[in-house]
């Protein structure tokens, strides 16, 4: 008898080798890390009799037929991680799904529909300043212009693409028909408290966060620390603290509404000279679309009003932006029964972080199944979720797809 969770653990354990130095997992799009994850993960997913390529986005798909005009349910997540993060996030969601597709091919069960599970090369957008990339290939939403971004050691997506033996500018051609995809279901662990507290190992999720961020760039004037009068200096960081604590303050006084600050860069950047230059990102996450615009919206107000209070420059821009996404219904209602089948009570919760299957739901009904994380910590070393919770993850999933046979 397989024991699936230990089996996940061990596979989960081995990916987190590949990573970048430092604590915990680096791993990002389009590295040798990455290549080396997609090597492991081809060896799985061909064990599990899935057919293996990698598309022109750096998706790995393993596709297993089913029966003719059934159409294909699709699942996975993403392959790349936060900089020092966990051995989870991600990843979790395409190691589980290939082995609940061996574990249905030991026990002789055929599934109906076609699967393919998908590991999706960048989803974090820690490397580029954009995301969702693959899922968005698949959906057709890519816009091609993101393919000039690029990292801070100046390579663009494009040629980071390209170097990994790829076609990036066929990414257009990836588009999916949706007539053939049942939906998209992805495994991922909480990266919150909820299912620790409700003493649940597997939660299904309701609907996705939306999530906009901002670029905020203030320029003042360069002086000496010691000689320049305080009276009318421009000192660029004195406005990037004025906003940052009024995006704290709007987000406590705000219900369902998070936002941080998660990035700040000022110049010369010296203990003895008045910062000439701040440039920040402020993001806002809400389950409420018209809370996080409403907020985004105050944000550009009061950016302006301190620039123009201390006499700075400011460019302010909305760099990215996604709305609240509803999980469908039906896949829904399979994810809660496999859960009760596997032993939970089928709970149902809201995600807070955003998924690829914010993404793939401009192409398909999408679901998501959590899994419990210990204290609820994610994008972080100490990430962690437990073999028992694994298997019973890889049971439910292989349910689902026992129960396509009425898809
Ligand atoms: O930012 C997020 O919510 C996801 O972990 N990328
Ligand atoms: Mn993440
Ligand atoms: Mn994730």
């Amino acid at each position: 008898m397989t024991d699936w969770g230990a089996r996940a653990a061990a596979l989960l354990g081995e990916l987190a080798e590949f990573s970048g130095p430092g604590p915990g997992v680096t791993r990002l799009p389009f590295t040798p890390e990455h290549r080396a994850a997609l090597d492991l993960l081809s060896a799985l997913m061909q064990r599990a009799g899935l057919m293996v390529t990698l598309d022109d986005a750096g998706t790995l798909v393993g596709r297993l037929e089913g029966e003719p005009g059934r159409g294909t349910l699709m699942m996975g997540s993403h392959q790349d991680s936060v900089r020092e993060g966990g051995a989870y996030d991600g990843i979790l969601g395409v190691v589980l799904p290939i082995l609940a597709l061996e574990k249905l091919r030991a026990e002789g069960v055929a599934v109906p529909v076609s699967v393919e599970v998908l590991a999706f090369a960048d989803e974090e957008g820690v490397r580029f300043p954009t995301a969702l990339v693959g899922s968005r290939a698949l959906a057709g939403t890519v816009d091609p212009a993101v393919l000039n971004m690029e990292d801070a050691g100046g390579t663009s997506l494009r040629n980071a693409m390209t170097g990994f033996g790829l076609s990036p500018d066929r990414i257009g051609a990836l588009k999916r028909n949706r007539q053939d995809v049942i939906g998209f279901i992805e495994t991922h662990i909480e990266q919150g408290p909820v299912l620790e507290r409700e003493t649940e190992a597997l939660g299904v999720v309701s609907a996705i966060c939306g999530i906009e961020r901002h670029r905020i760039a203030l320029t003042g004037e360069m002086g000496h620390a010691g000689t320049l009068p305080m009276e009318g200096r421009r000192d660029a960081l004195v406005g990037a603290a004025a906003i940052i604590t009024e995006v704290n303050r709007i987000a406590n006084a705000t219900p369902d509404l998070r936002a941080t600050v998660g990035a700040l860069a000022i110049e010369p950047n010296v203990v003895n000279a008045v910062p000439r230059a701040a440039r920040l990102t402020a993001e806002f996450r809400s389950s409420h679309d018209e809370t996080r615009r409403t907020a985004g919206d105050h944000l550009h107000a009061f950016a302006r009003q301190v620039a123009d209070d201390i006499g700075l420059g400011l460019d302010c821009e909305r760099t990215y932006q996604q709305p609240v996404q509803p999980c469908s219904p039906d896949l829904l209602k399979r994810l809660v029964n496999a859960v009760k089948q596997a032993g939970g009570k089928g709970l149902v919760l809201p995600s807070g972080a955003t998924h690829d299957a914010s993404a793939m739901a401009d192409l398909c009904p999408v679901a998501m199944l959590f899994v419990r994380c210990r204290d609820g910590v994610s994008h972080k070393p100490e990430e962690y979720a437990a073999p028992k919770d694994l298997g019973r993850a890889v049971e439910a999933l292989a349910a689902v797809l026992e129960s396509m046979t009425w898809a």
